[in-house]
């Protein structure tokens, strides 16, 4: 073989075993086959060669040609290897490290009673409306028979803004503006949160939550209310639990009562939820007071209705058998976390 066509391959060849990297290797191939690498030097220098020889050495150079660009294939498929080899290694996973387990948070028991009690009463046909908080006096008391001198108007019991304006006692607020405005028959519950005056103990707090309910359309009894009641009460509490109605006094129901269950913790011989009674006060409720329809625009000889008022966290505390209510507003996840 011609010399120089030996050397050029024999170097090319031991520089493409020491190339190190893709980019090395690109450039030993333009260097030798590269339109002015030495290969290409040596085809343009034929013309110099006699004509017997020019296709000897044309053949040999096509020769050197593809065992060279055939070495330089078999690097570059080395190196891509060793590439891949190295990545897989340096990248490896330990499938059976612990992983990093996501904070999830999750629902209030408030918050799991309200939702609680909006499903059965939904499943009774019933709309959720809510209002403000801040309310106006017209509402919060003149239209539910509260008028100017009444008790639970003084200062001692609710938080004035101004003479007129006031935040809600009760989610009544709510529904007297939905009697307002005239369209029949009703059948809502109001959630939401109202605000009393209170000092914080166990069982009180100046700002708790209520879930009222307001039918309202002809021909509404009480036969309608204890019915209600009795639905609400063995869906929430269970199947077994029966209801007890004790004459009461409230100024926007004629007549009124409480209500009482059995309790869901005993079924009624008696324990530590129901003190002993057997029974466990859950609600307040009547039927409106035909002065209140009469101020709301409603005409009393023609429509009547009931009304009740549930207050969430008694619900709360009851379902989940929590003591103080103060444990269900100081945020401590340790506590939230259990329900
Ligand atoms: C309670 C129980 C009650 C009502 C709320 C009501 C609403 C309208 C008209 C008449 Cl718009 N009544 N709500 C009725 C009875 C009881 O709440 O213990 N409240 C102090």
């Amino acid at each position: 073989m011609n010399t120089a066509l030996q050397k050029i391959r024999e170097a090319a060849e031991a520089k493409i075993a020491e190339s190190g990297n893709q980019e090395a290797l690109e450039e030993i191939r333009v260097a030798i086959l590269g339109k002015k690498g030495e290969l290409t030097q040596i085809l343009k220098g034929m013309k110099d060669l006699s004509p017997e020889e020019r296709p000897k050495v044309g053949q040999q150079v096509n020769e050197v040609r593809a065992v060279l660009e055939d070495a330089l294939q078999k690097k570059k498929q080395e190196l891509k290897h060793a590439l891949l080899t190295e990545r897989l290694k340096r990248e490896t996973i330990d499938v059976t490290l612990p992983g990093v387990r996501a904070l999830r948070g999750h629902r209030h028991p408030n918050q799991i009673a309200l939702e609680d009690l909006e499903r059965v009463f939904i499943g009774m046909g019933y709309e959720v409306v809510e209002g403000p908080e801040v309310e106006y006096d017209r509402y919060n008391f003149e239209l539910l028979n509260i008028p100017a001198n009444h008790p639970a108007k003084d200062e001692q019991d609710t938080f004035y803004i101004t003479k007129d304006i006031l935040l809600r006692t009760q989610t009544s607020s709510v529904q007297a503006r939905i009697m307002e405005k005239g369209k029949l028959p009703i059948k809502i519950i109001s959630p939401g949160r109202v605000f009393r005056s209170d000092e914080v103990d166990a069982t009180h707090s100046p700002s708790f939550h209520q879930v009222e309910g307001l039918v309202v359309g002809e021909g509404v009894t009480m036969a309608d209310l204890k019915g209600t009641l009795d639905q609400f009460a063995t869906s929430f509490f269970g199947p077994e639990t029966k209801t007890k109605l004790r004459p009461h006094h409230f100024p926007f129901t004629e007549p009124s009562a409480e209500v009482d269950v059995t309790c869901f913790k005993c079924g009624g011989k008696g324990c530590s939820v129901c003190k002993g009674s057997g029974w466990i006060e859950i609600l307040g409720c009547g039927m409106v007071h035909p002065h209140v329809l009469e101020m709301c625009g409603i005409d009393p000889e023609v429509y009547s209705g009931f009304a009740f008022g549930i207050g969430l966290e008694r619900v709360a505390l009851l379902k989940y058998e929590i003591d103080d209510m103060r444990l269900l507003y100081e945020n401590d996840v340790r506590f939230l976390g259990q329900f």
